[in-house]
């Protein structure tokens, strides 16, 4: 389980399947750059998951870029941590088959991410959709990792994959690293501008913020989020009974670094019509130097070619040594 600096290990992953919102930013992403000096960091766009899902192929293609430019826009700087496309590491496919026989049925039925998503796509509840976080324990055990950062949807995920690790680990020693749910405690779940009780997600576009959107759109949408209909109609952070202003509270709190009692102090005695449009106003200052740097970013592929391709060796040196072992063990006989 070494590893050349014997810095601990961090990874994670999303998948190129719509546009970056800011959901993925502030939850995981926007916490990853300050992660590589102390950690030696992978992060991977998770395109072999998003066919779990029917996906329009030359759409993919062009996300799959776009997340990779947003990746390093972020402030992800690929001289600093591994960056790769997950579908150019074959390890990665490879490892999720044999642990998808050391997981069981009835522990993936209760995967709520599968009922959610079988729910939502009633008339393709593939195998993949199913298996999926054999592949997921797959991408994370590969590199040995100690820490996976995601946001708090994820974290089932990684509890199982912790599962089929020790599983593995019971029958042929310590081969895998246990890692840990990484998960921020502010922004780990944004929720809706339209609808507050569900959270922002790429699949109801209409109470979601995506990272290049533009500045005017954005500001829109904070303007017309859905705030609660107490008679209070102050700026106080109570998720149950105030999930609109309690999200909007966290929102801000999450894009300048504050606390929910900072916020709530700010605007003490302001009313939404004030609040409103100066978290959408804090929302576009953080995410104008992403935009922009991600439109650089693109007119420029064979930077970015040259991004994932070194990405994909240094990933994959490290993934097949891990594959080997396990191979190995499973007992299949050296090619
Ligand atoms: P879907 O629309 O299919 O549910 P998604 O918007 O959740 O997708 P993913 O690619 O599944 O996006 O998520 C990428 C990362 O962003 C994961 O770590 C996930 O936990 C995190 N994330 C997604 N939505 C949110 C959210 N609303 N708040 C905080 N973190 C989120
Ligand atoms: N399941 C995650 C994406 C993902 C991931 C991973 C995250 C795939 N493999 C490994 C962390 C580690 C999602 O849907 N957001």
């Amino acid at each position: 389980m070494e590893n050349e600096t014997q810095k601990k290990v961090m990874l994670s992953g999303i998948q190129p399947s719509g546009e970056l919102h800011l959901g993925n930013y502030l939850g995981p992403l926007q916490h990853w750059p300050a992660m590589i000096e102390a950690y030696d960091c992978y992060f991977f766009l998770a395109d072999l998951h998003t066919i779990t899902v029917r996906q329009d192929p030359a759409v993919l293609r062009r996300r799959t870029l776009n997340l990779l430019a947003s990746y390093i826009a972020c402030g992800l700087d690929p001289e600093k941590c591994v960056l790769f496309v997950q579908s150019h590491v074959p390890a990665h496919s490879q490892l999720a088959w044999v642990l998808d026989c050391y997981t069981m049925f009835g522990e993936l039925s209760r995967m709520t991410q599968f009922k959610d998503k079988s729910a939502r796509n009633a008339d393709n509840i593939n195998a993949g959709l199913f298996t999926y976080p054999a592949l997921m324990a797959a991408d994370i055990l590969l590199y040995q990792a100690d820490f996976v950062p995601v946001g708090e949807d994820q974290k089932q995920h990684v509890e199982i994959c912790r599962d089929v690790a020790s599983r593995f680990n019971n029958i042929y020693g310590e081969i895998f690293k246990l890692p840990e749910p990484y998960i921020a405690k502010v922004g780990a779940r944004i929720m809706s501008l339209s609808a507050p009780e569900s959270k922002m997600s790429k699949s109801m576009p209409e109470g979601c913020v995506f990272l290049l959107e533009k500045p005017e759109d954005i500001l829109r949408k904070f303007k017309r989020a859905v705030t609660d209909s107490d008679n209070e109609r102050c700026v106080r952070y109570a998720p149950r009974e105030k999930p609109g202003v309690s999200n909007l509270i966290q929102i801000y709190a999450a894009a300048t670094g504050n606390t929910y009692e900072d916020v709530e102090r700010e605007f003490d005695g302001k009313g939404y019509g004030v609040f409103k449009p100066a978290v959408g106003e804090a929302v576009v200052e953080i995410l104008r130097p992403i935009r922009e740097e991600t439109e650089r970013l693109l007119a420029d592929k064979a930077y970015l070619e040259s991004v994932y391709r070194a990405g994909a060796e240094r990933a994959a040196a490290v993934a097949n040594k891990t594959l080997r072992k396990v191979y190995k063990k499973v007992g299949f006989l050296a090619p």
